[in-house]
């Protein structure tokens, strides 16, 4: 699963993609000379994951994982700049970084600091960049149309004028209904505007005590309803300083300052819950692992991500829920307890 990191410039971008992968990319005030994005792994936390390793005790336990990708300058007018949308259009989701942190010495390209113009600045901009694809891909089919007459390209093509209508009434294309079939054939186009979108609400330190709130305090409660827009507050400044000390030191500062948690899990929670992903583990070969796919997938696909022979081969599987497997202790008092159910292609 890959994340794009966007927002416009300065607002904390390199600063939370440090926080979520432990990285030290050098932030800065002033406009950096860095074009290549930044890209990083990480490692998805579940407890659930440690609590199998202590049952199994495997050579090895593999996590699920995540990569960001923090894109310079990706924003504004720069968006629709192809070197920048093109690593967007590969991202599964985006995650925009609006600023709500206070710094006079840190100008901000859009004005006074107003987090929620921002969000809306930015939707405008994915739809802008949308309907220039579109409109690109309208005109060559059209042309084709008038020479060679094909089912294909009319099922195309009213698809795409559904996308226009919506784009130009300003909806972006994750609020449009799509059939499976017509997701499809809208993948390869990579719509920014039809990707699941997390809001980062990057707050000041003076705001800590705005971090229940902050939907009210920055007027952004008009975009908790939206559909697959998922938003989170982070601290980004001193939740990075705080994630490069030593496990010790950041305890103690952490009660000193009154921060509870890091955002990092809460983010990738929330990002998890957003792509509507859930794990799924195996054990097997000395290796337990945590595998992420998208809800409702059905067993037999499941099988096929972990390798395309045993989907091939997929007879049956055997299943127990997580929390049966820790109450029992043990694979082998599942079985013989008739725990273990089995379940077929269609699960
Ligand atoms: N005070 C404060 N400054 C921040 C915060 N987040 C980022 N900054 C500062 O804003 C500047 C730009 O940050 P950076 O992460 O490089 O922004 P980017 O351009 O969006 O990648 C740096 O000087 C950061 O230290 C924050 O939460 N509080
Ligand atoms: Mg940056």
């Amino acid at each position: 699963m890959k994340m794009g990191i966007l927002g416009f410039p300065k607002v904390g971008k390199t600063t939370l993609f440090n926080l979520l992968t432990s990285s030290q990319v050098v932030t800065t005030k002033y406009t950096s000379g860095l074009v290549e994005p930044n890209v990083g792994i990480i490692n998805v936390p579940d407890p659930r994951l440690a609590k199998l390793t202590e049952l199994f005790q495997p050579k090895r336990t593999i996590p699920a994982q995540i990569e960001y990708v923090d894109i310079m300058g990706a924003a504004g007018g720069e968006l629709r700049k192809s070197a920048y949308l093109a690593s967007l259009r590969l991202s599964d989701a985006l995650t925009h970084v609006v600023r709500a942190y206070e710094d006079k010495e840190i100008v901000h390209s859009e004005g006074e600091i107003e987090p929620q113009r921002d969000a809306a600045r930015m939707d405008a901009e994915l739809i802008l960049a949308d309907l220039m694809v579109l409109e690109g891909r309208l005109e060559r089919l059209e042309k084709d149309m008038k020479k060679v007459k094909s089912k294909e390209d009319e099922q195309e093509h009213a698809l795409l004028l559904r996308c226009k209508e919506a784009l130009e009434k300003e909806t972006p294309l994750r609020e449009v209904e799509f059939s499976p079939e017509e997701e499809k054939m809208l993948r390869g186009f990579g719509f920014l505007s039809e990707k699941p979108l997390l809001i980062v609400v990057n707050l000041g330190e003076d705001d800590l005590s705005h971090y229940d709130d902050y939907l009210e305090h920055f007027g952004l409660q008009g975009w908790t309803g939206k559909k697959r827009v998922a938003l989170c507050p982070v601290s980004g400044k001193l939740e990075m300083e705080l994630s490069q000390l030593e496990d010790e030191e950041r305890g103690e500062f952490m009660k000193e300052m009154g921060v509870k948690e890091l955002s990092t899990e809460r983010i990738i929670r929330t990002s998890y819950r957003l792509l509507e992903l859930v794990s799924f583990f195996t054990y097997a070969g000395e290796e337990v692992k945590a595998w992420t796919i998208k809800q409702g997938t059905e067993a037999l696909k499941a099988a096929g991500q972990i390798h395309t022979d045993i989907e091939r081969g997929f007879i049956r599987a055997e299943v127990i829920p997580y929390d049966e497997l820790i109450a029992l202790g043990s694979l082998r008092e599942a079985r013989q307890k008739g725990l273990l159910r089995l379940e077929g292609k269609t699960y």
